[in-house]
């Protein structure tokens, strides 16, 4: 290697694991991309001893919610900066939230305003999803194929919520745009009629408490939902994903579709293995606190939280996302809307879970309940494959961006909302002990995070990455 090829960062004694492959080395980084791996490396500008660290790639959160613009005087805590800030510090180095559409306003409008929000903010790079609301003629035709070309190549649809849930046909429709366009829709899958008649019924009794969130959704509602976007998979013949699955019910949904040869991809998060109904129960405030883990679909019970793990590691599953949704819990913004503790149906849903996503699944690589590279694989090669990112990010190779993230294996850290980076006032994980944290994260080559403090680089320097193909397989 001459001079000019001189390296700006030199990370020593690496011991890479990627989704494939497990190799000591040296990491030599240039402009931000890894341009060398092997042995005796030259003396870079920059130097790093990794030893006795895991280095991975970092990682991809390919369901998060950053400054979403919310109905009703609602507002999420995290905009751009607290956010990917948060992010970084618990080893993702690259986030996919959503770009929403709202009922009666063009997608491309959407789209605009979140790189707004996005710009001179984020801290590490982002692609966004779209969120189809109103899928007019027009928005078919026209707007989405040209924002599946310009690098928006995922959306998401909802099956439930009065301001974003799209008809049975509706839904066949988008299914067809991504078809015929290459892109690949994410499925919230829960069966609105359903759950607007358990909700009315239980408010009728006056069963109004947060916990009744879990009795208004319960797993058939999620099953029933779920069964019926596999089959307009199958009648479209396009590929779909199912976000966000909490259970078993659900789970064997996506297991027969996958039996049957039809390409049913399928998400999980961390809330469905570490919190059940029970935790929409924490008895403060009266019964109150039980809102900070209200979420859609919500958190069942041990038995499903078992399921989850073992869909985790059976291929069930191909990516395991924070769905990060941050409300503040004592806020008339948040949790507690107007400043009132208010029936369950008006509280906003949604847990953060940003930073905390990847020690809570690397727990279980601690407890011998998933292997070292089916992590990586859910973290963070998956999600970049589906969401067109790959290879820039995803992986350990020459080429890649040098979004690597060093990580303790053993450090053993009890998880405080103290000690995280968002802006929401409380983590539904407080208390919950881990084995593994990241101790440095470098994003293109950058290091944001040092013997885990964050560093504090400067605001924006992430980048949007337009989003190529989903790629599948
Ligand atoms: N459910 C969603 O569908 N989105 C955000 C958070 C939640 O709980
Ligand atoms: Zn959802
Ligand atoms: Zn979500």
């Amino acid at each position: 290697m001459s001079a000019h090829d001189s390296l700006d960062l030199v990370i020593r004694r690496a011991d890479v694991v990627t989704a494939s492959d497990r190799f000591r080395c040296d990491i030599g980084v240039r402009n931000g991309q890894i341009v060398a791996l092997g042995h005796a490396l030259p003396q870079g500008a920059r130097e790093i001893d990794a030893d006795g660290l895991l280095a991975l790639p970092g990682g991809v959160d390919g369901h998060c919610h950053l400054d979403q613009p919310m109905p009703d005087g609602l507002r999420m805590a995290d905009d751009f900066f607290t956010g990917t800030r948060a992010a970084v510090c618990g080893g993702t180095t690259t986030v996919i939230p959503f770009a929403a559409q709202e009922k009666g306003a063009s997608l491309k409008a959407a789209v605009a305003d979140y790189h707004r929000r996005a710009e001179g903010r984020a801290v590490i790079d982002y692609a966004f999803h779209l969120i189809v609301a109103d899928p007019t003629p027009a928005v078919l035709a026209d707007e989405l194929p040209a924002l599946i070309r310009k690098g928006y190549s995922s959306f998401k649809v909802y099956m439930t919520y009065d301001d974003l849930k799209l008809s049975d046909r509706e839904m066949l429709s988008v299914l067809d745009v991504a078809k015929q366009n290459g892109a690949l829709v994410m499925v919230h899958a829960e069966n609105a009629d359903c759950i607007s008649w358990l909700t009315d019924k239980l408010v009728g009794e006056g069963r109004i408490a947060p916990r009744f969130h879990g009795l208004a959704r319960p797993a058939a509602v999620e099953r029933e939902a779920t069964h019926r976007a596999i089959t307009f998979a199958e009648l479209v013949d396009v590929p779909i994903l199912i976000v966000h699955v909490s259970g078993k019910e659900a789970i064997e949904q996506i297991r027969w579709a996958q039996g049957r040869g039809l390409q049913i991809l399928a998400e999980t998060c961390p809330q469905y293995l570490y919190l059940t109904a029970d935790d929409m129960a924490l008895p403060g405030d009266d019964g109150y606190e039980g809102a900070k883990c209200v979420c859609s679909p919500p958190p069942r019970d041990p038995e499903n939280q078992a399921a989850v793990w073992r869909a985790l590691t059976n291929g069930v599953f191909s990516v395991f996302s924070s769905d990060h949704a941050p409300f503040r819990y004592d806020d008339p913004q948040g949790k507690q809307p107007g400043g009132e503790r208010p029936s369950f149906e008006h509280i906003p849903n949604g847990v953060p879970g940003i930073e905390t996503r990847l020690p809570l699944l690397f727990d279980g690589v601690a407890r011998g309940k998933l292997s070292l590279h089916q992590f990586v694989e859910l973290t963070s090669w998956r999600p970049a494959r589906l969401y067109g990112l790959y290879p820039r990010k995803g992986t350990i190779a020459i080429g890649a961006d040098a979004d690597i993230v060093l990580w303790d294996p053993n450090q053993r850290v009890q998880i405080r909302n103290s000690a995280l980076h968002h802006a929401v006032d409380y983590t539904p994980y407080e208390g919950i002990e881990v084995t593994g944290w990241p101790v440095h994260c470098f994003s293109r080559g950058e290091m944001l995070v040092r013997d885990g403090q964050y560093q504090e680089p400067q605001a924006g320097r992430g980048q949007f990455l337009p989003a190529g193909a989903p790629m599948l397989g």
